[in-house]
């Protein structure tokens, strides 16, 4: 049976620390796989996702914004996510939709209606299998990602843009408990790792009997 997985989160909670230990487990486990991201995962999508990241000489209004996510969605699901998934792959996706329902949706305050649309449109009845959300206080993601030299136009935004970023996670964590799996990402790295460990131990139990 086809399993998509995908991380989310806030801003720096650890999506890309915990996917490279996702991978290590799975390798472990002889299980078949691809990682991939959002917005991306091919050529065409990543263009699509620079024009996201950057900030340009005028304002993105926040339509562009969404029919871009789901613009490289599209592509992403037709040239990656569907084919790995009949191939028999497991896709690890570093964010999807959620991530579009918790920034568009809750960040930029676009009706949820609108995106559960376009969600329809261009998914189908796709969904993930699981979804690991790596939650952490918003101020606690924002000063493990304070490093980077460069903010990208997301990074730019203030705390209380993440705080309904966040609140829109655990909504839908609460609402659609038997997908979502709440990660711990405040703890130290070994504590999140151990918590990924069995989450995933459990689901690739049940998955490869
Ligand atoms: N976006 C959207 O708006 N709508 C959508 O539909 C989609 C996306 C799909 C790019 O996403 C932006 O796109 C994103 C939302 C928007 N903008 N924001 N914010 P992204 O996933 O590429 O960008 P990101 O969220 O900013 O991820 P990130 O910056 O790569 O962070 P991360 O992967 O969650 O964290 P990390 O790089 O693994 O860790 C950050 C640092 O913390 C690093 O130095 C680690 O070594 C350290 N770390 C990690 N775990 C720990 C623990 N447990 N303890 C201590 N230190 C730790």
């Amino acid at each position: 049976m086809p399993v998509f997985i995908t991380l989310e989160g806030t801003e720096g909670v650890g999506k890309s620390t915990a996917m490279a230990y996702m991978q290590d487990y799975l390798a472990h486990h002889q299980i078949p796989f691809i990682t991939t991201r959002e917005p991306g995962g091919t050529p065409l999508a990543e263009k699509i996702r620079t024009l996201l990241l950057t900030k340009d000489v005028e304002p993105m209004s926040e339509t562009t914004e969404l029919l871009l996510m789901f613009a490289a969605r599209a592509q992403h699901l037709a040239q990656v996510i569907k084919p790995a998934l009949a191939a028999g792959k497991w896709v690890l996706c570093d964010r999807f939709t959620d991530a579009t329902y918790a920034y568009q949706g809750g960040g930029r305050g676009l009706p949820m209606a609108d995106i559960r649309q376009l969600e329809e449109l261009v998914q189908g009845t796709l969904r993930p299998s699981l979804t690991l959300w790596l939650d952490a206080p918003v101020e606690l993601g924002l000063s493990r990602a304070a490093a980077r030299q460069q903010l990208d136009r997301f990074e730019q935004e203030k705390a209380v843009f993440f705080d309904r970023v966040r609140a829109v996670y655990q909504q839908r964590a609460e609402a659609e408990s038997q997908r979502y799996r709440r990660i711990d990402a405040s703890l130290a790295l070994e504590e999140v790792q151990a918590q990924i460990k069995a989450v995933l131990g459990r689901f690739v139990a049940v998955r490869t009997l």
